[in-house]
């Protein structure tokens, strides 16, 4: 079975580290379970004209989380993506945690990272908490697309320019899960049907509304996959948002 053991020697050091990271946190969640994909959309592999193209996707369920989503991407010679997504479950007070990591002819192009209020505003606990964190000032910080107002204050979208700068982007990633797994063991559950937590799969939607908005992504599959099949993904896998509670 193709997964990223038998790929990583062809996939840049950061977005490895990034991977291994995120994955050794899902595995540290209470009542972790894999979450059914097709297998078309689970392993994507192309080789066309010595372009060689694999999407591998990991999606999961836990205590918290409705759905959390893994991708790794490597999309012709120079392109790799690494995608993450927590949706909590909203029955709990818990942000969405998304990164995407963007690597470029080898070195990082973009990365960004954030705790997304599923609310007007975030929890005060986690407010108080990232406030206290040491976000360090990269050199380089990204401009937000006009959709980016359903990240949070402490949104982090940087062009690391050394390996410094990678390093600590890493860590500010692990910093971001570690406050929102330690909010998880202090957050109550909310009633299904409460008005709270509609509220917030409300939020939940929006922001895979504006998350569909981003022509970056799109561009980059549409020209690998072409423009119905990127559609689909993204609707299907990247931010679909048509759930029950
Ligand atoms: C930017 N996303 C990008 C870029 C590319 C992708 C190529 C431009 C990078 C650059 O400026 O150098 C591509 N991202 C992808 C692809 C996938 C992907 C193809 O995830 C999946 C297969 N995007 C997310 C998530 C966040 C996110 C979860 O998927 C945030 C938590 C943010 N990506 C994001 C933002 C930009 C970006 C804010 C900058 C957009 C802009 O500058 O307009």
């Amino acid at each position: 079975m193709e997964s990223v053991f038998c790929i990583q020697s062809k996939l840049n050091p950061l977005l490895l580290e990034v991977f291994e990271l995120i994955k050794n946190r899902i595995n540290s969640l209470t009542d972790l379970e894999p979450l059914y994909i097709a297998p078309e959309l689970s392993k994507i592999y192309s080789n066309l004209n010595k372009e060689e193209l694999f999407i591998i996707n990991e999606f999961y369920q836990a205590k918290g989380f409705r759905k959390i989503h893994l991708e790794v991407a490597k999309l012709g010679k120079s392109l790799q993506i690494l995608h993450c997504v927590f949706f909590p479950d909203p029955c709990y007070e818990l942000p969405i945690f998304g990164a995407d990591l963007v690597v470029n002819s080898n070195s990082i192009s973009a990365g960004i990272v954030d705790l997304s209020p599923v609310g007007e505003n975030l929890p005060d606990s986690l407010t108080s908490q990232m406030r206290l964190l040491k976000v360090p000032k990269f050199t380089e910080p990204g401009k937000l697309p006009e959709w980016g107002f359903i990240f949070s204050p402490y949104v982090c979208f940087i062009r690391p320019v050394d390996c410094l700068e990678e390093k600590l982007f890493l860590e500010l990633i692990d910093q971001y899960l570690s406050l929102l797994l330690s909010l998880l063991v202090r957050v109550r559950r909310d009633e299904t049907n409460s008005w709270d937590t509609m509220n917030r799969l409300n939020y939940q939607k929006r922001y895979c509304l504006n998350q569909k908005r981003n022509d970056k992504t799109r561009g980059i599959l549409t020209k690998f996959f072409g423009s119905s099949w990127s559609d689909e993904y993204i609707n299907k896998i990247l931010f679909e948002c048509s759930c029950d509670v």
